[in-house]
């Protein structure tokens, strides 16, 4: 029930990642198996991308997971790069149009490692076959950023925050509760606000690209 904006900050534990230092970052093989003759926009980092996929183990070519037949069998939503999906995902899914078709080969290391998880077995090496069905500004786009600023100087109260909650609450069915949102802005400003300032800026807001 957390507004998208702040999903991944509350869940930013996601963004702990140790490099190997030196080993060099396992690659994703991208080929491209559709392009559509129109492109509007590319995928980009930030960006919420609606897709159907169906994943494959490369030892043998079992089919772990489809969106057309699984859950509820309807495509899915995820934000681009911020590590709500695997990392293989974030890598070879940008720059690509609505349309577009693509299979990634995602080596362990930027997939399930060498735990594997499920029914994926330990080191596995992971092939999807994904359509990009429909692309929309994330919720870290600076038009998500001046929704929010609501006297348009570029950065962030925590007034102006709390009044985000709140229309974003209300928005989705749930009545106000200011404790409650206290404590969440809060929250919010012990991890976005770095310089401490009291505001978060619009550099502040904006992911980091070298946390990727
Ligand atoms: C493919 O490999 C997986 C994991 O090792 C195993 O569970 C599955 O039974 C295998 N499928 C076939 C058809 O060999
Ligand atoms: C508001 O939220 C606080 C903290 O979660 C809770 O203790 C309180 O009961 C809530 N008040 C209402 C009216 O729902
Ligand atoms: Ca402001
Ligand atoms: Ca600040």
């Amino acid at each position: 029930i957390l507004p998208t904006v702040w999903h991944g900050v509350i869940f930013s534990s996601f963004f702990m990642y140790v490099t190997g230092g030196k080993l060099p970052e396992p690659e994703v093989k991208i080929e491209v198996l559709h392009k559509p003759f129109m492109c509007y926009r590319k995928s980009k980092y930030g960006d919420m991308l609606l897709v159907h996929f169906e994943g494959f183990l490369e030892s043998n070519g079992t089919m772990f997971h489809s969106s057309h037949h699984h859950g509820d069998k309807n495509p899915v939503w995820f934000t681009l790069g911020i590590r709500e999906v695997l990392k293989g995902w974030d890598k070879g899914l940008q720059n690509m149009c609505a349309g577009e078709r693509r299979k990634l080969t995602i080596p362990p290391g930027l997939a399930y490692g060498k735990e594997g998880k499920g029914k994926i077995p330990p080191s596995s090496t992971l092939i999807f076959d994904i359509e990009l069905i429909e692309i929309q500004n994330g919720p870290r786009s600076h038009e998500s950023f001046q929704e929010m600023d609501l006297n348009d100087d570029w950065k962030l109260s925590k007034a102006e925050v709390s009044e985000y909650l709140k229309r974003e609450f209300e928005k989705h069915g749930y009545s106000a509760n200011d404790t409650y949102h206290e404590v969440m802005v809060e929250d919010i400003f012990k991890k976005e606000d770095e310089d401490n300032d009291g505001f978060i800026s619009a550099r502040e807001f904006t992911y980091k690209h070298d946390e990727l």
